[in-house]
């Protein structure tokens, strides 16, 4: 085991300036925010940037023939190009501006899964998987006749490795695997199974919610198909995602959405589609949530994802030590060292709800419930779970404050 580092990677007092919100009481107490695996807060970074937007350079984009159209056009591009050199995508063709990681998983199965799936082709898919990463592809199987399988996992919540070569074969169209899980923490060997993944022919999506705020990504290091992410997950604007996909594959998929700003010609009764990325972005986009994205990842950046990592996985270490303190108590998910930053727990006859219900009243904020992961919970033998989860501008004194909270709920409850 590693020794839970005293030595911040962060400068955690400077971060948390930064981060208004993060100022408050909650029942008067300083808040605790451990609930960054729903949705991180914004620096005044981000604040200022949407704010900018609408006071100096927001219009329409791609339409108008006028400075401020230009202004904002330019600026949503800078944005995609400031992606594209996050995950270290080939081109900006391959970034697509989503509402979300859900409406990016849709996209696929809608558009490439319904072009390229019939009865009997196999969708592969992981027992850890977000309902996000789930639902798309059992309503795709619906429409097409396709079988779903999973990948299972160990009762220490990594993927069973060994089951692959059984699971993988030439009926395997499309494997969608989660990069981290939501619930256990769990950092999957996504290169890997891509690369036994592309030797049956299969394609991969890689539903990366939890990773890319996290972790550096390297999409061609990953050789991933497709990979869906969420802008507020990462400090960034909520209600925007980000959909990679292959050019090749991006280019040979029918537009998902029809309307505005997605074609090349139009008649009548008939359109041909624009170039990428344009072809899958129909309507007016959200113009103000893609340009503040860049000052989200212009924030990451200077902070440093491995210092980001490194950070998360003290503080995860240090909340893994402590829990160790709390009588009938499990940890869902592997040691630390092998997950990102969230930890979730059971305690034996209690109630998830009723102990998120008082660690609310000691000013910890944590989720409880299934986590949109049913069939993961039913896997591990239970129907809810407590989670704790961390970003960089979180502190060890929040852990322990963290740990303190959850000590008082057991006595109340116990
Ligand atoms: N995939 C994973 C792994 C997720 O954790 C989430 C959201 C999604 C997909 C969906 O993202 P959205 O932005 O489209 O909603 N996860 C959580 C969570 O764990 N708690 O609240 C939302």
């Amino acid at each position: 085991m590693l020794k839970p580092s005293s030595e911040s990677t962060l400068n955690t007092e400077q971060i948390r300036a930064d981060f208004p919100i993060l100022q408050q009481q909650v029942h008067g107490k300083p808040l605790v925010y451990l609930d960054n695996g729903a949705s991180t807060q914004r620096p005044i970074q981000v604040i200022q940037a949407i704010s900018d937007v609408y006071e100096q350079c927001y219009s329409n984009v791609h339409r108008g023939g006028h400075l401020l159209s230009s202004r904002s056009t330019d600026a949503y591009e800078a944005s995609r190009e400031a992606i594209r050199a996050f995950i270290q995508a080939k081109s900006t063709n391959e970034i697509i501006f989503t509402p979300g990681t859900t409406f990016g998983i849709n996209l696929v199965a809608r558009s490439w899964g319904d072009a390229c799936l019939k009865a009997g082709d196999e969708i592969l898919v992981t027992e850890m998987e977000h309902h996000s990463n789930l639902i798309p592809w059992q309503q795709l199987a619906q429409r097409t006749g396709a079988v779903i399988k999973a990948i299972p996992i160990t009762d220490e919540g990594q993927l069973d490795l060994s089951a692959l070569p059984g699971l993988l074969t030439e009926k395997t169209k499309i494997v969608a695997m989660t990069a981290v899980s939501n619930v256990l923490g769990t950092i999957n060997p996504v290169a890997k199974i891509v690369k036994q993944a592309h030797a049956v022919g299969a394609v991969v999506l890689v539903d990366a919610a939890q990773s890319v705020p996290h972790e550096a990504t390297n999409v061609q290091t990953w050789d991933a198909d497709f990979v869906a992410f969420s802008a507020h997950k990462m400090l960034g604007p909520s209600g925007l995602g980000i959909l990679y996909g292959k050019e090749s594959l991006l280019d040979a998929m029918p537009p998902f959405l029809g309307g505005g700003s997605m074609i090349n010609t139009v008649t009548i009764d008939s359109f041909t589609p624009a170039m990428l990325p344009a072809k899958f972005e129909a309507g007016t986009p959200p113009i103000a949530q893609a340009i503040a994205l860049k000052a989200a990842i212009d924030y990451l950046t200077d902070v440093g994802m491995e210092n980001i990592l490194q950070h998360e996985q003290n503080l995860t270490q240090h909340a893994h030590q402590r829990l160790t303190e709390i009588e009938g108590l499990r940890i869902l998910g592997p040691a630390p060292e092998l997950k990102a930053g969230l930890v979730s727990f059971d305690i034996k006859g209690m109630n998830p709800r009723d102990i998120a219900g008082i660690l609310d009243t000691q000013g910890v904020a944590v989720r409880e419930g299934h986590h949109c992961a049913i069939p993961l919970h039913q896997r591990l033998g239970i129907s809810s779970s407590t989670r704790a989860s961390f970003y960089l501008y979180n502190t060890l004194e929040e852990v322990d404050q963290f740990i303190e909270a959850l000590k008082k709920a057991t006595m109340l409850l116990g």
